[in-house]
């Protein structure tokens, strides 16, 4: 069985992390939308960056859930595995995956920092910039912001390649925790539809694309997918 995936922020949720539109995604009274755009970084970077620091303390102090771990069996458990995410916190790595496996980050990573003059990309692990502390800078000059894709920036061709490839070639295509409100990532799922997967949503609630998939499979991931991975998965090591 080849398997497709395409996870938000609800696989993340259980674990502590804020989703992005659900009663908590509010911070300092600000929306996602409002902060994760170039336009936000240019108008107030330390704003922005003192958003994302607080993002990296929540994650830090986060451990994979039982969701994660359930995605890594069942990709354990197919003859090809490849997980589309959209989320930037990086639990789905630290729960493992099978070697065979690939992970796609589409919307890129805190973990990571970007210049957007000169496009340079690095490791970052830190905490990120104190309130108060100089924002990070780059050797060109730029200041250098977290290395996620923001609202109106372009994905990676790399990525966006490899996501239409997973969504091509796949048996069963799980839809974990995400509103399926962002474009292009929610279109990973109709093209895996359109491919002849089966569709399955793991979600609290319908999403828009609802018609589009095959089965809903209500309630929290962290406790239906380790119901699916009983089923399809190599019996817990
Ligand atoms: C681009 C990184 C073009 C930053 C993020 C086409 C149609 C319509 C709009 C557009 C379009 N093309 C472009 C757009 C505009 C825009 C867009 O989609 N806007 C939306 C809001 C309408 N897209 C873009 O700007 C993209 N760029 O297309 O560029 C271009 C081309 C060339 C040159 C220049 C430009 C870039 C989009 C990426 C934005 N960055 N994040 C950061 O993280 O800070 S998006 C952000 O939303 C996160 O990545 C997040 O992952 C993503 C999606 O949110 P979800 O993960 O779904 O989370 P959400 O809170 O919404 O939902 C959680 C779900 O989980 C809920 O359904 C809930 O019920 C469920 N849930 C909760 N708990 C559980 C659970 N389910 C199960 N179990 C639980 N326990
Ligand atoms: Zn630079």
């Amino acid at each position: 069985m080849r398997l497709g995936v395409l996870c938000g922020a609800g696989l993340s949720a259980a674990s502590g992390v804020p989703t992005f539109r659900g009663p908590q995604g509010l911070w300092k009274e600000h929306r996602p939308e409002e902060l994760a755009t170039p336009q936000a970084f240019a108008r107030d970077p330390a704003l922005v960056w003192e958003w994302y620091a607080w993002r990296r303390r929540k994650v830090r102090q986060a451990a994979p859930n039982a969701a994660h771990h359930a995605l890594s069996r069942l990709c354990g458990a197919a003859s090809e595995a490849g997980i589309i995410t959209q989320n930037v916190d990086g639990l789905q790595q630290r729960a493992g995956l099978p070697d065979h496996a690939t992970l796609v980050e589409l919307h890129g990573s805190l973990w990571r920092t970007r210049c957007r003059e000169c496009g340079d990309v690095r490791e970052d692990r830190g905490p990120g910039p104190g309130p108060g502390e100089a924002l990070p800078a780059c050797a060109c000059g730029a200041l250098v912001g977290p290395g996620v894709v923001w609202f109106g920036e372009a994905l990676a061709r790399s990525g966006l390649d490899t996501a239409a490839r997973i969504a091509h070639h796949c048996d069963l295509f799980l839809v974990v925790g995400t509103s399926a409100v962002v474009q292009p990532a929610a279109s990973f799922a109709a093209l895996a539809a359109r491919a002849g997967a089966l569709v399955l949503d793991f979600n609290l609630e319908q999403t828009p694309l609802g018609d589009l998939w095959h089965r809903h499979v209500p309630g929290p991931c962290e406790d239906t997918l380790p119901l699916l991975a009983g089923l399809l998965g190599p019996p817990a090591d």
